[in-house]
């Protein structure tokens, strides 16, 4: 499968990996849109949340995400976003959690 994920996943791309357990790896942004900015994947493929049934995957994907942020010093606050889809605004086709933070990020729905 020519997913760049999988292949990072697999090491035969290089990336500035921060974390990773069994199921999880995450490796920082190459196009970082705050000063942390990190990305927690599944380590098998799956192309969105969409397709994500598996609440022990689910579950280690958010507490890996919760230790980047303790482990980047995010004490100030953090934000997760997975896109999804093309309306969601995703471009890489395997799902993927953005840990964002280190300077103020605004808000981004309005009340
Ligand atoms: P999204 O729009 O949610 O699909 O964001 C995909 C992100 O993936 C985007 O912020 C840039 C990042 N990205 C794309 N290719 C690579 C890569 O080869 N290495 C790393 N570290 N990040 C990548």
């Amino acid at each position: 499968m020519d997913c760049i994920f999988c292949k990072i996943a697999a090491g035969e791309i290089p990336s500035e990996r921060v974390f990773e357990d069994e199921l999880t790896l995450a490796f920082r942004d190459i196009q970082p849109q705050a000063p942390s900015h990190v990305l927690v994947i599944p380590k098998t493929h799956l192309a969105s949340l969409d397709g994500l049934e598996d609440p022990g995957l689910a579950g280690a994907l958010l507490t890996a995400a919760a230790r980047v942020a303790r482990d980047e010093g995010l004490d100030g606050g953090w934000r997760l976003i997975a896109n999804t889809g093309s309306d969601g605004g995703q471009e890489v086709d395997h799902l993927h959690l953005h840990v964002l933070g280190g300077r103020p990020l605004g808000r981004m729905l309005s009340s």
